[in-house]
């Protein structure tokens, strides 16, 4: 059986704005108040998946989330959303669903005592906005990898102790997909200026769920003067893929510890003299997908950002002319970007063999079809230019309901959740 990498990408949800919801994030914050254009920024997230897609990956696309919350508005006591105060407004709109890479922590069945896929949906604890998408994302997730063929556990308790922001905070290392591999959980600590948002609890107990093997499981510890530059996430600081393993120098605390765990595979360490940890932060290097293609050869698809920067460029140059990446796609996501979310944020990766493959609810594959009709329900569906302010509008609720509804129906979701 041969196991192939499949990757879920969020797709942009109708009320993508930049409400400034997430301290710690530099973009974020930085882009707070301006206006966003949802309708490009999910063209530019739905040509990702097509270009997957026509590389040969399975793609599967995860809808966005019912956009105001009503379930969390009513939970909060209002029953009117022209009464809710801006202050929760803004997190009840907020489309940040679309950060896949944040749904879940997934591990492949090679890796697990049982031999199942096991799926772990992240309670995303740390941030009213983003706590609020942990239901919908498990409903979603047991939608596309039906019980009892895939495991499914709950999100962790939703308290700082457990705070867990899903694969964002997770890589694996293989020989080769199929085999088993070395997962990597990265948690942080204590910080001058910004908060940590994975605790070492919460992958703990991840890796406890999945039923790792204790001599294939590493926690790293990132580093404070990382978290406190911006990289609120490992994908923002490391990228892997395989054997291959790049990280920037001030990424951890603890990885020296582990050196012998990882002595197999291929680290490339890039320097703050190659790459600062703000250019990082401001081109999301990192943050790209590092693919192996059905030839075998590497690619890197990069945000558009790094070409237009010098040193991220020639770190790129320098993998491709040292033979570990063949290729380097640079792509324009840049209103996902504009919100700290780049390529490797956008995307859940898992790695399936042929038989879990077959098992997939196959009405979130994307093909050719279902990319024009998901490209024509936006332009139906999307404004092409929001602002906060724009939130207080009643018909932007209905707007975003009805759109939702009416992809609901062309997935073929049965739960209701509207
Ligand atoms: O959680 N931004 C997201 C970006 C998530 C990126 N994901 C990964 N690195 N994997 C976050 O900080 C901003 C929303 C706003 O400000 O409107 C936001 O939630």
């Amino acid at each position: 059986m041969k196991p192939v990498e499949a990757n879920i990408d969020g797709l942009v949800g109708p009320t993508h704005n930049y409400a400034g919801l997430s301290f710690g994030n530099v973009a974020s914050e930085k882009n707070a108040l301006s206006v966003s254009n949802p309708r490009q920024a999910a063209l530019q997230g739905l040509k990702k998946m097509k270009f997957m897609h026509a590389l040969g990956f399975t793609q599967l696309v995860m809808p966005p989330h019912p956009r105001p919350d009503l379930r969390a508005m009513r939970a909060l006591g209002f029953d009117d959303i022209t009464k809710v105060p801006d202050e929760l407004l803004q997190p009840l709109y907020s489309a940040s669903a679309m950060w896949t890479a944040n749904a879940a922590t997934i591990s492949p069945s090679a890796d697990t005592a049982d031999g199942k896929v096991h799926i772990t949906p992240a309670n995303m604890a740390s941030k009213l906005h983003r706590t609020i998408e942990a239901n919908v994302t498990a409903t979603y997730l047991r939608e596309i990898f039906p019980v009892p063929d895939f495991v499914h556990h709950l999100p962790l308790p939703s308290t700082a102790m457990f705070y867990d922001e899903g694969a964002a905070n997770h890589m694996r290392l293989c020989k080769s997909y199929g085999e088993a591999g070395t997962e990597i959980f990265v948690y942080g600590g204590a910080t001058a200026r910004y908060p940590a948002r994975q605790s070492l609890q919460a992958s703990q107990a991840v890796a406890r769920l999945h039923k790792l093997t204790p001599s294939r499981t590493i926690f790293l510890l990132q580093t404070a003067e990382a978290i406190d530059a911006g990289v609120f996430h490992n994908d923002v600081i490391a990228m892997s893929n395989e054997r291959l393993f790049i990280y920037h120098e001030k990424a951890y605390e603890n990885i020296t510890e582990h050196k012998k765990a990882l002595d197999e595979f291929i680290s490339i360490v890039i320097t703050e003299k190659e790459l600062s940890l703000r250019d990082a932060v401001k081109t999301y290097f990192f943050n790209s997908q590092l693919v192996t293609l059905p030839s075998g050869k590497i690619m890197v698809i990069a945000p558009a950002e790094c070409e237009e920067n010098k040193n991220a460029k020639t770190c790129f140059e320098k993998l491709v002319s040292d033979g570990h990446v063949s290729q380097v796609h640079y792509l324009n996501l840049r209103e996902s970007m504009r919100n700290g979310g780049g390529p490797a944020c956008l995307r859940l990766r898992l790695s399936l063999n042929e038989t879990e493959l077959t098992k997939i609810n196959g009405n979130f594959i994307l093909n050719d079809a279902l990319y024009e009709t998901l490209c024509q329900w936006i332009e139906k569906h999307y404004r092409d230019r929001l602002s906060v302010v724009d939130l207080r509008d009643p018909s932007l609720a209905q707007e975003s309901l009805e759109a939702l509804s009416e992809l609901h129906r062309i997935l073929g979701i049965k739960t209701e959740m509207l």
